[in-house]
């Protein structure tokens, strides 16, 4: 597959993309990874990519006209309507998306091109998120200066989805999110670390025993942190009364 990055920060990838499993996924040919300059879209002499908020106010807004050149010379498409029914998608990362999540990444990991066109804070004019874009997405309830960070995100949490990214030694079958609850929790040596042991069970060879703790970790953890997650997950009543005299526990 291939991600194409639509950014005034180009420069800004380069390390990013060069750790880890993302590095190893573009050494394998499983991922090409691009970022454009906006500005290689733009026609006027100061290759202009922002102007002024009609209606007034702070801050400059992308124009429209550079970035409906750039996804269209990357994709082939002139709006986002013709991208129905393909495998391509344009994704516009902004703080007013749908919020990133397993669910979006496993979809675009199945994709053969994935735009992703970085926003700004002060704003992008807003028939690009009508007219140019098929998803339009933020990563998170906060605010970030630019896109930039959000794409980096995006494609890494994408890429090691792609089969064959993830060596064989690890997969991303049991983990956060996997089953809707966070991943259980881990160690490593030594057994005793400050006056704190390593769970018992964990140190015994039943399998069947560790796999019962490492399920309730799990939902523990996930009471604890994320209690929106325990909404949709698929728990057994023996799961809910247990967490229920947990929560009357605390
Ligand atoms: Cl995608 N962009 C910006 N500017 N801020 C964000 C974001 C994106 N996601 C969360 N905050």
């Amino acid at each position: 597959m291939r991600f194409d990055i639509i950014t005034i920060f180009p420069g800004y990838f380069a390390p990013v993309f060069d750790y880890g499993i993302v590095r190893r996924a573009r050494a394998a040919g499983l991922v090409e990874i691009a970022a454009h300059d906006l500005r290689g879209w733009t026609s006027d002499k100061h290759r202009i990519v922002d102007d002024r908020p009609f209606g007034g106010g702070d801050g400059m807004i992308l124009k429209p006209e550079p970035l409906f050149a750039a996804v269209e010379s990357l994709t082939g498409a002139k709006e986002a309507g013709e991208l129905a029914g393909t495998r391509k998608r344009v994704v516009l990362l902004s703080p007013q998306g749908k919020v990133f999540d397993q669910r979006l990444a496993h979809e675009l990991a199945t994709c053969e091109q994935v735009v992703l066109v970085c926003g700004r804070y002060e704003g992008v004019d807003e028939r690009v998120a009508e007219m140019l874009v098929t998803d339009e997405v933020s990563i998170g309830d906060y605010v970030l200066s630019g896109g930039e960070a959000a794409a980096a995100v995006v494609v890494d949490a994408v890429v090691r989805l792609i089969p064959g990214a993830l060596g064989s030694e690890t997969s991303a079958v049991n983990e956060s999110f996997a089953e809707g609850l966070l991943d259980f929790p881990h160690y490593t040596r030594p057994v005793e670390f400050r006056g704190r042991r390593v769970p018992e069970v964990l140190l015994g060879g039943n399998h069947g025993e560790i796999a019962l703790w490492r399920r309730r970790a799990a939902l523990s953890k996930t009471r604890r942190n994320r209690p929106d997650l325990l909404e949709r997950a698929a728990l057994t009543d023996e799961e809910l009364a247990r967490l229920e005299r947990e929560a009357n526990s605390d």
